[in-house]
Formats: C-alpha cells, structure tokens, sequence
C-alpha cells in the first residue's frame, strides 16, 4: 500500500513537471525593431511603445517603407507560433485600432496590396486586460480602449484570415515585419507562442519582463 501511495506520488509528481514544462513564449518589443520614419517610440513610466504618427498610406497593406518596422527573432525551437500583440486603442476607438502584420516570415514589399500582409483591425472592443491576469488569451477576447490587452493575433480575423507561423530546425533565426494602418493605436510587445500551447495575461506580460 505503501508503494503505491509512493507510486501515485511520482505520477503526480510527474504531470506537474509536464505541466510546468510548457513553452515560454518569445517576447519582441515592439520598440526593438528597425522602424520607418513614420513610427515614434514613446515611453509611460516603465513601459516603452511604438505608435505611427500619419494615418492610413494605403488601407491593403503599409504603402511604404516608412510605415513598415523590422524585427529579427531567434526561436528557441521549431514549431508552429501564434503571434501575440500588446496594444492600447486610443480615444477614437474604431479609427485608432488596426496595424498589419506580414504574411509569414521574410522582408515583404510595403506596397504589395493584400498578398503579403494580413490586416489586424476591429481591435476596439477586443483583447484581454492585465485586469485578466489569470485568462487564457486563445482568442480576440473583449476589452475596451485605452488600456493595455493582449490579442492572439493569429486566432483572430480582423478584416482577413489570420496566419499562424512556421519555424523550422535550421532557420530558428527569422524575419519579421509588421505596418502601420491608423494613428492612434500603441503597441507595446509582441509575442510568439506555441500554438499548442496557451498563454494567460499574466505569463505574457512576464515573460521576457525587464
Ligand atoms: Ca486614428
Ligand atoms: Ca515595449
């Protein structure tokens, strides 16, 4: 009897450890990348962010260099990610909430109509507060302006169907794009998660905390 309350002692013992084994995801601030001009990196207390000065150039894709900014991430693994964003939705709400994301990695055209990027918009009423610590951002959510949310961008259609994103062994070191489309909108970090897994507010806002 013994053994075997050892036993299910090391069972137990061993799905915690799975369980704690999960994925941390890759955490990008936004304000790490090469950005075009039109981009400003701004501060509030502790807490750095990038925010476009001009409204749309073009409503299918960035529409030029200037509004385009360029990450290179190194992946700690292969896998399938979901991309994550950080944003806050300023005082004008339906005109302040969109960006695009590029269509898979790689260094895209800023005027190539739709093929390449991915619009995110609709972003006003979505997303998940730091208030929601503890959910689980799987999808969109719903959170006002004016406050800092997370979004699982590749569960959400804003406008277009969402990508997910491929790192394969051998190239855990990728390029990374993202577009300005209205002013108004903060962006604060980026996040790549395992698909297969899923992350709660709280652990996206601290991973990779600095
Ligand atoms: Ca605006
Ligand atoms: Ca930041």
């Amino acid at each position: 009897m013994k053994m075997k309350i050892l036993s299910m002692s090391c069972v137990l013992c061993f799905f915690v450890a799975c369980a704690n084994a999960q994925t941390l995801p890759v955490i990008v601030e936004a304000e790490s990348g090469k950005a075009g001009s039109d981009w400003l990196v701004k501060a509030e207390g502790a807490i750095k962010f990038v925010t476009t000065q001009t409204d749309y150039a073009s409503r299918e894709c960035p529409g030029g260099d200037h509004k385009v900014i360029t990450y290179k991430i190194t992946f700690p693994k292969a896998g399938t990610y979901d991309l994550y964003a950080r944003v806050r939705v300023g005082s004008e709400g339906g005109n302040d909430d969109s960006f695009y994301y590029a269509k898979g990695f790689g260094t895209k055209t800023s005027t190539a109509d739709d093929d390449e990027w991915v619009m995110c918009n609709g972003l006003f009423d979505k997303g998940y507060a730091d208030t929601q610590s503890g959910s689980k951002v799987d999808d969109a959510g719903s959170t006002g302006v004016q406050e800092w949310k997370w979004i699982n961008v590749s569960k959400f259609n804003g406008g277009e169907p969402s990508v997910s994103f491929k790192v394969k062994d051998g190239a855990l070191t990728q390029t990374f794009q993202v577009g300005g489309r209205e002013n108004g909108l903060d962006i604060d970090k980026f996040a790549f998660g395992l698909a297969s897994d899923s992350y709660s507010v709280q652990v996206l806002n601290s991973a990779g905390a600095k």
